[in-house]
Parts: C-alpha cells; sequence; structure tokens
C-alpha cells in the first residue's frame, strides 16, 4: 500500500508562488493547509499539529521517519529498503534563506542511522556526518536538528551512515530526499516558469562483481525517477509553450547518469543550487552522484516523450518518465544521443576571472588494488581514511584545492558544509560556477577555490558509496 495517490513529486504549479509567499509571512500552519490542498505536495512532511500542548517544546516543522518499507518500483517490482516517511524519494522539505527550521528525526531502523543536509552551510551539529562529529542516531531513537537554512537553491538530504558490503545499507537505500531552499529576496525575473518538476534518479538492486582487474565493482538490476520505473508513474502533462524548471537531482550510490529529452533542450540555470555565471543550453545533462542541475525547458514540440537516461541500459532499467503534451497520445519516444559530452566551463564567465590563493591545498587520489572479489582501497595523498592526518584550513583565507587524480576512474568529490569555485579543469581556466561536488575525471587535476568561512571540521570526501567506504575520505579542520 505504498503508492501514493499522486506523483510524489508532480505539479508544482503557480500555486508555489502563494506558498512561498505563507512561507515568508512565518504562518507554517496555513502553509500546511494550504500544502494539503495540492496534489503531490510536502503535507505528508508538515504534520505538524497546529494545536497547543502541555509539552513546552514546540512542534517541529518537518518530521522525518527512517524505516524499512516495501517499495513498489512497478507492478510485480516490489523491493524492500529503508525510506523517509514510508516513501520513494522522501518528502520534498521546502524551506526558506534565512528562517530558522527544526527537524525531527526518529530512527525506526534496526541500525544506527544519521541525515546528512548536503549543499547547507550549517554546524557541524546540524550537519550530519559521524566523521565530523555529528551524533548517530540509535536505533529507536529520536532528535530534534535546528539550522538556518543557507545558501538558497536546489540541495538534498540523505543517510550518511556506511554500507561497506552490505546493499542494504547507505545510499544503496531510498534514505533520500529534496530539500530546497527558497531565496528570502524576490526571484529573478528571468527565471520566470509555469510549473516546476522535482526528478531524483536512483538505482536500485545493487550487486558486487568482479571487474575487468578483479577488483570488485557495483552494477545494479533497476533504476527509477521519483521511484518509479519508466511506464510505471504519471506522466508529466504539458502544453505547448510552457516554460519547465526542471530540479534534478542524482541521488544514486555510485553512477553518473545522463539525461535528455528528445526533441528539446535544457537551459541550464544553477549547479549545486548555485546560479552559473553564464546560463547555457545543451541538449544533455550529466549528473555525478550528490549533483543537482536547475534547468529550464520550452515546452515547445509536441509529442510524447521519455525524459530519461540518455545510456540505454539504464534506460531500459527504468530511468525515465514520460512527458505528455495535451492532446497527444502513443508510444514515449526515447532519448536517443550519438555521444556523451559535458564541461562545466560552458556555465562560466565567458572571460575567466583569476584569483590569487593564500593556501594552497593538494589533494592526491590513488588506489591500491586488495584482491579478488575486494574493493580497491582509496587514498588521498598516500593515506586511507581514518588513517589521513586532517588538514589545517585557516578561516578567512582563499585555500585552492588541487584535486589530482590519479586514478583510471572518475571521482564525484564533494566538501561538506561549504562550496566552491571551480578555477580550472584538465589546464583550462574556469570561474563562475560553483558546486559543492565536482566530477574529476581520470588521469585530469581540477582546481577549485574554498572560502574558509564556516569554521568547523569539515568532510571531504568522494560520493560514490564503495569508494567513501573504503577509504576516499578526509576531514578538514579550522576554528
Ligand atoms: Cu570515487
Amino acid at each position: 500500500m505504498n503508492r501514493p495517490q499522486s506523483h510524489p513529486l508532480s505539479d508544482r504549479t503557480k500555486s508555489s508562488e502563494s506558498r512561498r509567499a505563507f512561507l515568508r509571512n512565518g504562518s507554517l500552519a496555513a502553509a500546511a493547509v494550504l500544502a494539503q490542498s495540492i496534489p503531490g505536495s510536502t503535507a505528508r512532511a508538515q504534520a505538524a499539529p497546529a494545536i497547543s500542548s502541555p509539552n513546552p517544546e514546540p512542534a517541529p516543522d518537518y518530521r522525518i521517519e527512517i524505516a524499512e518499507i516495501e517499495w513498489e518500483l512497478a507492478p510485480k517490482k516490489k523491493i524492500r529498503t529503508a525510506a523517509y516517511n514510508g516513501q520513494i524519494p522522501g518528502p520534498v522539505l521546502r524551506l526558506t534563506e534565512g528562517k530558522p527550521v527544526t527537524i525531527e528525526i526518529a530512527n525506526r531502523a534496526a541500525w544506527p542511522e544519521i541525515v546528512h543536509f548536503h549543499g547547507q552551510w550549517i554546524s557541524v551539529a546540524a550537519d550530519g556526518a559521524a566523521e565530523e562529529g555529528s551524533p548517530m542516531i540509535p536505533p529507536g531513537g529520536k532528535t530534534r536538528i535546528t539550522f538556518t537554512p543557507r545558501p538558497s537553491g536546489l540541495h538534498w538530504y540523505h543517510t550518511h551512515a556506511p554500507a561497506n558490503r552490505n546493499r542494504n545499507r547507505g545510499l544503496y537505500t531510498g534514505q533520500s530526499g529534496i530539500l530546497h531552499v527558497d531565496s528570502a529576496v524576490a526571484p529573478d525575473r528571468s527565471l520566470a516558469y509555469d510549473r516546476e518538476q522535482f526528478i531524483v534518479l536512483h538505482d536500485w538492486e545493487p550487486y558486487f562483481y568482479a571487474g575487468g582487474d578483479g577488483s570488485e565493482v557495483v552494477d545494479y538490476v533497476r533504476a527509477s525517477i521519483n521511484g518509479r520505473m519508466l511506464g510505471h508513474d504519471a506522466p508529466t502533462q504539458v502544453s505547448e509553450g510552457q516554460r519547465v524548471l526542471f530540479q534534478i537531482l542524482n541521488a544514486s550510490a555510485t553512477e553518473p547518469h545522463w539525461l535528455a529529452l528528445p526533441g528539446h533542450r535544457f537551459l541550464v540555470l544553477a549547479l549545486d543550487g548555485a546560479p552559473v555565471a553564464t546560463p547555457a543550453s545543451v541538449e544533455l545533462l550529466r549528473l555525478g552522484p550528490a549533483e543537482r542541475i536547475t534547468a529550464l525547458v520550452e515546452m515547445d514540440n509536441p509529442g510524447v516523450w521519455v525524459l530519461g537516461e540518455a545510456q540505454k541500459d539504464f534506460l531500459d532499467a527504468g530511468m525515465g518518465t514520460a512527458i505528455e503534451y495535451a492532446g497527444r497520445t502513443g508510444k514515449p519516444q526515447a532519448p536517443r544521443v550519438d555521444s556523451l559530452a559535458w564541461d562545466y566551463r560552458a556555465f562560466g564567465d565567458r572571460s575567466p576571472k583569476t584569483y590569487t590563493p593564500d593556501v594552497t591545498v593538494p589533494l592526491v587520489f590513488t588506489s591500491r588494488f586488495k584482491g579478488q572479489g575486494a574493493f580497491d582501497e582509496w587514498m588521498i595523498n598516500g593515506k586511507s581514511y581514518p588513517h589521513t592526518p586532517p588538514i589545517r584550513l585557516r578561516q578567512g583565507l582563499r585555500h585552492r584545492l588541487v584535486f589530482e587524480n590519479h586514478s583510471t576512474d572518475s571521482h564525484p568529490v564533494h566538501m561538506h558544509r561549504h562550496n566552491f569555485e571551480l578555477v580550472s579543469i584538465a589546464g583550462n581556466p574556469v570561474s563562475g560556477v560553483y558546486k559543492d561536488v565536482v566530477i574529476v575525471e581520470a588521469k585530469t587535476v581540477v582546481e577549485a577555490d574554498l572560502l574558509a568561512t564556516n569554521p568547523g571540521n569539515t568532510l571531504f570526501h568522494c560520493h560514490q558509496q564503495d569508494h567513501m567506504d573504503s577509504g576516499f575520505m578526509n576531514l578538514f579542520i579550522y576554528a
């Protein structure tokens, strides 16, 4: 009985504007009432009671319950996995920049859990990474997290518990959801759109097998968009002339994904929630694990289409969703893409700015074969976490992070509690692109500048679950 009455993330129409106005006016109860009238809204997450109780502790703004559920990816394709509030993806947390929020988290799973608020510049206590010192939530335990959301844009929340060789833990599960922070100031007019659609990618039923060199790698049987395999969710209904803002998250534990919508182009406005210097139009989107893209699509090609993985094996595994123009019927046309290409620099300043760093921090990525049927061991500067000495940052200074990938894999590396500005990719300069995850391709160097303005322990790691579980982490510390 996990199938909701409506698509969990669809149909954020113009009414979301008025909902934001409610939230700005500080009337959460009113917003919750309104939310219940919006199909597929965050009503479930906003179940905080409006009535007063003798308990002096005020009701939280959101409640998240972690529990194992049975989930129907498609009829006859049920899986058992851990999820938030009984749904996949978890409820949308719609916050306002600068307005404090309290989130109650209950762990009904049989193992310790922790929830990370990815992309938020918040305290270590709220961030949700045990490696930094945030507390784990024991089985049956409950905790309250309060933070002031910043920056605005498309972010997410997800488990930060290790998986190791357990395919029912960590990001292999359904423990992920959208965290969207609305800007406290009036939105940019140029971003006007008719509707907003969240898209969450995930891979399911992981299995481990020996790759070409004998070391263990991860692959999957199935894949989904917004928790459903292609053909098993309600199509997104659009009409000619509409502008749809797609807010896309790759919540896969390990896989980068390529997305296309045949006959349409994506105007990329923001990466990892941060507006880009140059919005650029592309046919194909690439998202590494944990990356987000905000892109506008003009609905100017009537038909029935599949927004889905450009790589056939992932599309066949279920990673797609139908986009249906009013009055059009028929079999949805799937993406057909000849070559995969992505360049972060397309969204940067037309003539890149140059900066002089105060400190340079080299980070060299290497791996070591650990034998047939074992994951490789991963190292940063020759050491594997937890044997990596912490790296000291100095508050207020511009640190140039030099990601030197000596391995033959690409890595989506992530910095907690901060973002960084890309300054070079394989020797080519760039500026104006701010990220908290960047794919460092095999045998290349990416440089990025981090301003140390949020003191406290800060975790850096590869976002690929099997890599972070195998030593690809390092702690940055500054007071
Ligand atoms: Cu990696």
